[in-house]
C-alpha cells in the first residue's frame, strides 16, 4: 500500500483515538457537562457505565466529518487509476525485460510480430480472431488518430498491449493509445552496424582488336546484380578491374566491332579469358551485312587526307581503306552481335 496512505490512516486514528481520550478526561472531571437534557430521569444520564445517546451522536458525527474528509482526500478514482497504472508498468516491465532479451540475442529490437513471437523467451500466443477482427489484421498498419502504425501486440491478464514497431513503443489496446502511451526512448533501435566491405579482387584481362596492332579504346563492363563495373583497354589490350566475389556478366564494346560478351566468376584473383572483337560493322547496326560493305567500297583507296573520307570504312583504323578492311568485314560477313567470347 502506498506509503501515503498509511500515513493518512495513522493520522486519522490517532485523531479517533484523542477525541475519546478527551471525552472519557471531560465526562470523568464533570459528568453533567455531557448530559443533554437536565430534566431527564437520573438514572438516564447518571449511569456512569456507558456513554449517554448525546455523546455518542457527538462520536458519530465527529467520525462522519473526519471520514468524508479523508475520502475525500484519498480519492479512489485518483488511486484506481495509479493502482491500474501500477499493474500496466509494471507488466509493460516483464515485456521490456522480453526485448531486453531479444536485443541480447540478436543486437536490434523486434520489428514484426514474427519477431516478438520467436525472439522473446515467453512465447506470445496469437490473439483470438474476435481481438485480431477488433484490431484490423493479425500485425500490420494501424490507424491510431488517424496516425497510421505498425504495431505488434502483446496478451498479458487479457489485455492486449499494442506494439508501435515504427518507435518501439507499447501502448494497451483497452486504453486511449495516445494518454496511455509509454514513453520509448528505451527502446531506440540501436544503428544498423555498418556492412563489412566487400574483399575486393582484382581481375585482369585482355581484349585483341580484330586487324589493330593497337587494342586500346575496348569499353569493357563487368555487371552483378544491377551494379556496373567498367574499365577502357590500354593498348595493349590489357583491363584492370577489382571486384568482389560473384559471377558477372560481362561485354565489350568498340565502335566498327561487333560486341562480345560472357560471363566471369570471380572467387579471387584472376585474369578473365581472351576475347577478339570481330570488326567490319561499319553502319554500326550490330551486324556485318552488304551496307558495312558498300560503305567500305565508296572510298575503297582513299586515305584520311582524301576528299569524301568516310571513318566508317576504316575498320582497323589505319587511316586508308584498303583490301584489308574489306578482307576484316569479308570474313565477318553474316556475324551478329554479341559475338560469343
Ligand atoms: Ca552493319
Ligand atoms: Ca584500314
Amino acid at each position: 500500500m502506498n506509503k501515503t496512505i498509511v500515513k493518512r490512516f495513522a493520522l486519522f486514528y490517532t485523531i479517533i483515538k484523542a477525541i475519546f481520550s478527551i471525552m472519557f478526561k471531560l465526562r470523568k472531571n464533570n459528568p453533567a457537562s455531557f448530559r443533554f437534557n437536565h430534566t431527564y430521569p437520573a438514572d438516564l444520564y447518571t449511569n456512569s457505565d456507558g456513554f449517554t445517546l448525546i455523546e455518542l451522536l457527538l462520536a458519530i458525527a465527529i467520525i462522519s466529518i473526519l471520514s468524508t474528509a479523508v475520502f475525500l482526500t484519498l480519492n479512489p478514482q485518483l488511486l484506481n487509476k495509479k493502482a491500474h497504472d501500477s499493474e500496466q508498468t509494471q507488466e509493460i516491465q516483464e515485456i521490456a525485460k522480453g526485448f531486453d532479451h531479444y536485443l541480447i540475442n540478436y543486437e536490434r529490437y523486434p520489428t514484426s510480430l514474427e519477431d516478438m513471437s520467436t525472439g522473446i523467451e515467453t512465447p506470445v500466443p496469437l490473439p483470438p480472431p474476435s481481438v485480431s477482427a477488433a484490431l484490423g489484421a493479425s500485425y500490420g498498419f494501424r490507424s491510431v488518430n488517424n496516425i497510421p502504425r505498425t504495431w505488434g501486440y502483446y496478451e498479458t491478464s487479457n489485455k492486449y498491449y499494442v506494439y508501435d514497431a515504427a518507435c518501439h513503443e507499447f501502448f494497451t489496446t483497452t486504453d486511449n493509445p495516445d494518454t496511455d502511451s509509454f514513453n520509448c526512448k528505451n527502446y531506440t533501435q540501436p544503428p544498423t552496424p555498418p556492412a563489412e566491405p566487400p574483399t575486393l579482387y582484382t581481375v585482369t584481362g585482355y581484349i585483341d582488336v580484330q586487324g589493330r596492332a593497337v587494342d586500346s579504346g575496348v569499353f569493357v563492363v563487368y555487371t552483378k546484380d544491377g551494379t556496373h563495373f567498367s574499365a577502357t583497354t590500354a593498348s595493349s589490350g590489357k583491363y584492370t578491374l577489382q571486384l568482389a566475389s560473384g559471377t558477372y556478366s560481362v561485354s565489350a564494346d568498340k565502335e566498327l566491332y561487333l560486341q562480345a560478351q560472357t560471363s566471369v566468376t570471380v572467387s579471387g584473383n584472376k585474369t578473365a579469358p581472351l576475347t577478339l572483337l570481330k570488326g567490319g560493322d561499319a553502319n554500326g547496326n550490330g551486324q556485318i551485312e552488304d551496307d558495312d560493305m558498300d560503305i567500305i567500297d565508296a572510298i575503297f583507296n582513299k586515305t584520311c587526307a582524301s576528299s569524301g573520307w568516310d571513318t566508317r570504312a576504316d575498320v582497323n583504323g589505319d587511316c586508308v581503306v584498303n583490301i584489308q578492311d574489306l578482307a576484316l568485314a569479308g570474313g565477318n560477313y553474316g556475324l551478329s552481335q554479341p559475338t560469343s567470347w
